[in-house]
């Protein structure tokens, strides 16, 4: 599991436009970063891990959102 330093890092380069916010989109433009955390997050894909963790319903993911699912990810397994 990453650390939440890594997940930080992984979120800031995730968000193109710094509004600290991913996107929907900003998730696809990254197909690298998302796999990563698809990894995290025991998903095979972005959409998979939108409807799992019931993530960007309003369009966009939070740090605090994406760092829920990787810690629920991990206390699933
Ligand atoms: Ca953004």
């Amino acid at each position: 599991m990453a650390n939440e330093q890594e997940l930080q890092s992984l979120f800031n380069n995730l968000d193109r436009d710094q509004d600290g916010k991913v996107s929907i989109n900003e998730l696809f433009l990254s197909p690298g970063l998302s796999a990563i955390i698809s990894s995290e997050t025991n998903t095979s894909s972005p959409q998979e891990l939108l409807a799992r963790y019931g993530l960007g319903e309003d369009g966009s993911i939070t740090f605090e959102e994406l760092k829920q699912a990787v810690e629920k990810a991990n206390n699933l397994t």
